[in-house]
Order: structure tokens, then sequence, then C-alpha cells
């Protein structure tokens, strides 16, 4: 079995990842603990607690992580996943998520009680991970694998401007945005890490009748729930990326980065790199990129995905909603 700590400021994208995890056999979900970022904290964790019910693995536990960046102002964007998160349809678990015990403090004790044998896997910012490593600086060592989404991707050959990059222009990178101190924080730190960036995962829009369709033809709960709470994500994302066709489409990047852990196989394209982050002295945003290694490179060397087998990662979806529970 391995072992699983999932870490989500938990929107519409999420709650599939969650369900990728909550439906496999071979994965044992220790935790998930909640970030800010597509919501608040509260409902981020609210929203986790919710998805693994509905999926009836109440035996998974959420823990109320990080609320706020490390120093940066919270600025929630609700344009995308809604105030709530699940697209305003104001659903929630019939018992919220406790404040207590703080999940940096679970992911510490769990790290500790099972060294060398968890895939950390985080969907949101990384501020849960930044503080963690604040009081234990080996976590990552520490980690069978730590699987991230954020970054801009791996620059090209002597980038000094990777946002000046068209490749890059595809998209922000929300998660690191939110805090761009705590992914500085883990940036710097050696480990088996990987970070799969809406570089990778904007390329994979989905039709949203692929949703309707699973969900009408089985009436499975999880595949509801994802339609229920997509309407309005949906919408954002046909009118950001308006398709040939005019079909309304979605994002599916959190499931991206949990399907290149569960399977390494659809990752088709990524490169080993120390990451930098850059300053767009317009916007002022700040970015985290892969960037080459300079001579006499210390910084410590990340993996950085750039490409995946889309049509695979959907059919893993595909496989995973149609799938009658029990899930256990
Ligand atoms: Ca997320």
């Amino acid at each position: 079995m391995r072992k699983v700590i999932v870490d989500t400021d938990t929107g519409v994208d999420d709650a599939l990842a969650l369900l990728l995890l909550a439906a496999d056999p071979d994965v044992e979900i220790l935790a998930a603990v909640s970030v800010f970022g597509n919501t608040t904290g509260e409902r981020a964790a609210d929203n986790a607690r919710y998805v693994l019910d509905t999926a009836g693995r109440q035996d998974v536990p959420v823990y109320r992580g990080s609320d706020a960046p490390l120093k940066a102002e919270l600025r929630l964007n609700p344009g995308i996943h809604g105030e709530d998160g699940f697209g305003n349809t104001g659903l929630r678990p019939q018992i919220s998520v406790p404040t207590e015990p703080d999940g940096v403090q679970v992911i510490l004790d769990l790290v500790r009680e099972h060294e060398g044998e968890i895939d950390y896997i985080a969907l949101g910012p990384q501020t849960n991970l930044a503080r963690a490593i604040e009081i234990e600086p080996d976590l990552l060592q520490k980690l069978r694998s730590t699987t991230i989404v954020g970054t801009l991707g791996p620059a090209l050959y002597g980038d000094t401007e990777p946002w000046a990059d068209r490749r890059f222009r595809v998209s922000r990178d929300p998660n690191v945005s939110f805090d761009i101190d705590a992914a500085e924080i883990v940036a710097s730190r050696p480990g088996d890490v990987t970070w799969c960036g809406p570089y990778v995962t904007r390329q994979a829009m989905v039709p949203e009748q692929f949703f309707l369709d699973i969900a009408e033809s089985t009436g499975h709960a999880p595949a509801e729930l994802i339609t229920k709470i997509s309407a309005d994500y949906a919408g954002f994302y046909t009118r950001s990326y308006p398709q040939p066709d005019g079909h309304r489409t979605m994002g599916i990047n959190d499931s991206l980065a949990v399907a290149s852990l569960l399977r390494p196989d659809l990752v088709a394209g990524a490169v080993q790199r120390p990451l930098q982050t850059f300053e767009d002295p317009q916007t002022g945003d700040r970015y985290l990129a892969g960037v080459h290694p300079v001579k006499g490179e210390t910084r410590p060397v990340h993996r950085v995905v750039f490409d995946m087998d889309f049509d695979g990662v959907l059919e893993l979806i595909g496989e995973t909603l149609r799938r009658p529970l029990p899930w256990r």
C-alpha cells in the first residue's frame, strides 16, 4: 500500500483529484490537510471532508492546515471555484472539520512515524509544507516523494524572463503566486520533489459533457458531485479557453499531479532542474520556474514535468468515476 498525505485547497479540480486517490485500492490516505487557496482554509477542509464522505471514505481523516500565506496578504479569487470552492453550491459535510489538531503538526507526526514511506501531494499553495520544513528542515528527505501542483515549468536554456515566453503565458501559477515565500522554502530543500504546474495542466481541458455523461449513465455519487460543483467552473474555463466548436470545457489541473504519482507511465516529459523565482517588472508578480543549472550549481534539483499522456489521464478519470461504490 502506498501511504499518502494530500494537502488540498479543495476546489473543483481538487475534488476530482481526491476521488482518484480515494478510489485507488493501492493508496492509503493517511491524512488530508487543508490549505487556503481556491477558497478559505475552513471551506477547503470541509470540502475535502464532503468529497471523501461522498466517496464513502469516512475512514480518511481531514485536518485543518494553513488559513493564510506565510507573509503575503491573503487574497482569494472566488471567480473560478466560487466563494465556497464548490461553485457556490453550498454543499457542506454533516460535521465541519474541527480547528484542532493543527494539520501541520499532524504532518510532522506522520512523517516521524512513517519516515521514508509517505508520498506527499500538495494540490494548493505550499504553505503547509513550508511551515513543516521550518520545524523539520529535512522534511522532504524524510518523505518518499513530494508532488506539487505549481511552477511555470522548465525554462529553456538561457531564459532569464520566463514570463516573457509564450508557453508560460497560457496561465498564471495560482498556487505559487498565493504564497511565493512558501514556494521558495520548498524549492530550496533537497528531496524527491516533482512539480507539475499549469504549463502542463492547462493543456488538459476536458469537455464538461464527459462528466455529465458518466454521471447520467452511472448515477454514481462521486460523478454526480463533480457535475454539481463544476457548472460555474466550466463556465469560467469555457470563457477563458474558447473551444473551436464552442463546447463547454473545464480544467482538471490537480488530477494530472495525482496521475503523475499514481501512474508514472503517464508522464511524457520531465526534467531535473534547480528552481528559481522571477519577478515580472511590469506586474510585480513573482513566479517559480525550473532553470538550467549554472556552473558549480549548489541549489537542490527537483523534477519539473512538462508533458503528460493526457488521454491516459482522462482514461484513468473515466475508469474511476465509472467504478461503483463502495471503494473500500
Ligand atoms: Ca488545488
